[in-house]
């Protein structure tokens, strides 16, 4: 495959954006070369500047879970732009969202739509510190919560519990409000309680991690999340930005049984458009202005395009009772295939996998917190990226994302993906 026009856009748009992209993570530096640009998508499939068709694995991050340009969402926001894009006023779109939402998500009754997974779960600790009076939050490594200051944190020194910027421009002051906490360890979350009592005011967490690759929550590990909130008066917040309306139709909630306080959306719920939310119960969502006194604004939250969008997903998706087993299946079926390639041609790997959630990790150990997901050989992972590339399947670009498996694969393009994995295995 070649990618001359690719590296000609990227070469023009270094000139006027910083690194050529408008989010780090395009820019490839995880595995190395020049990001492709992209002209159009259909379906599974997405089109380069260079005219190869790649079956795309990463599907904006997530939101594409029917496929690139899904007739019903791209026939809705056509319709909606004809009659004005952006008002600054409510519009009986909105409530239609919310009240599906509301009616496919466990346990929240009202819901604020925002422009980004950022700004979602960023409101979630503001809404969540205003309504508890408590300024500390725990925050787990690995996970990815948006590039809101309190989340940009990295572990303090050994003996301090709160943490450290871990980007220039973030404060000292903002950090030592922010703890973080080991994935799936338990024992780690109920030492930070004992040493900050009194003053945490939520746990903030991805109950599927999709940012260190895809790492499952231990059994039992979200449910004693739950009692520790409990026990100490603090709100638990799942980040299910990746999650919701990907893993079932409640998300993760659903899936594992596990009640938040708040939940945070992103990605599928605006069908490919900006959209984000955050929702909870009646008497935590009422502190939220103008009702209340936590305030929390955006000039083009709820815009009518992407509500447009997102109630188009969202009726698709609660209407088709079986897109989930599908899903499901569909992603079962490649993790078995990746794995009888790559054990025929002993490499050395882990896969992990929750419903279309999936990662390849080049290490023998299970991978079950970042610094086992930092254990996997990179070196390894960048030529398993390019390999994948040149046969005309696109994978994330880095070894600390999820695969997004979309319903509009068909088991011939999980076939063409697994002959792909084998021919890269064999040069591994
Ligand atoms: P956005 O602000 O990028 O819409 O959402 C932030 C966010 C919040 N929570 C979770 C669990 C997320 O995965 C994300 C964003 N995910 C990344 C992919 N790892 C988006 C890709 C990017 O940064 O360009």
């Amino acid at each position: 495959m070649i990618y001359q026009r690719s590296s000609q856009l990227f070469a023009e748009a270094e000139q006027v954006i910083p690194g050529g992209v408008n989010s780090p993570v395009r820019a490839f530096k995880g595995v190395g070369g020049t990001p492709l640009f992209a002209k159009s998508a259909q379906g599974a499939y997405l089109y380069d500047e260079d005219d190869n068709r790649l079956i795309d694995y990463i599907n904006s991050w997530g939101p594409m879970i029917l496929g690139h340009a899904f007739q019903p969402v791209v026939d809705a926001v056509i319709e909606k732009a004809k009659k004005g894009t952006s008002f600054g006023m409510p519009t009986e779109l909105e409530t239609q969202i919310a009240r599906l939402a509301i009616s496919m998500v466990p346990n929240i009754d009202k819901i604020r739509f925002v422009n980004s997974g950022t700004e979602a779960c960023m409101s979630a600790i503001r809404l969540a510190r205003g309504y508890t009076k408590r300024d500390k939050i725990i925050k787990f490594a690995g996970c990815y919560h948006g590039h809101s200051d309190s989340f940009l944190i990295a572990a303090g020194s050994g003996l301090s519990t709160f943490g450290v910027p871990n980007s220039p421009g973030v404060t000292q002051g903002t950090a030592k409000d922010t703890l973080l906490a080991h994935y799936n360890d338990i024992d780690n979350v109920k030492a930070l309680f004992e040493a900050n009592a009194n003053e945490i005011a939520a746990i903030i967490i991805e109950p599927v991690a999709g940012n260190m690759g895809c790492v499952p929550p231990a059994a039992g590990f979200l449910q004693a999340l739950r009692e520790i909130c409990d026990a100490n008066n603090a709100l638990l917040i799942f980040d299910e930005v990746m999650t919701g309306f990907r893993l079932a139709k409640g998300g993760a909630q659903e899936l594992y049984g596990v009640t938040a306080d708040i939940v945070c959306f992103g990605k599928v719920i605006g069908g490919g458009l900006p959209v984000g939310a955050f929702a909870a119960r009646n008497e935590i969502m009422n502190h939220l202005a103008p009702l209340g006194p936590v305030y929390q604004a955006g000039t083009l939250s709820g815009n009518p395009l992407a509500m447009a969008a997102g109630l188009a997903m969202l009726e698709t998706l609660n209407n088709d009772t079986a897109v989930y087993q599908r899903l499901e299946e569909k992603t079962a079926y490649l993790q078995q295939g990746i794995d009888r390639v790559l054990r025929e041609n002993n490499i050395v790997f882990t896969i992990n996998r929750v419903g279309s959630m999936i990662s390849v990790h080049f290490d023998a150990h299970p991978v079950v917190d970042f610094q086992t997901a930092k254990n996997g050989d990179n070196d390894t992972f960048k030529k398993f990226f390019h390999g994948l590339l040149q046969e005309g399947v696109y994978i994330a670009p880095s070894a600390y994302e999820t695969w997004f498996i979309t319903d509009a694969l068909t088991y011939d393009d999980l076939d063409f993906t697994i002959n792909a994995v084998a021919k890269v295995a064999q040069t591994l």
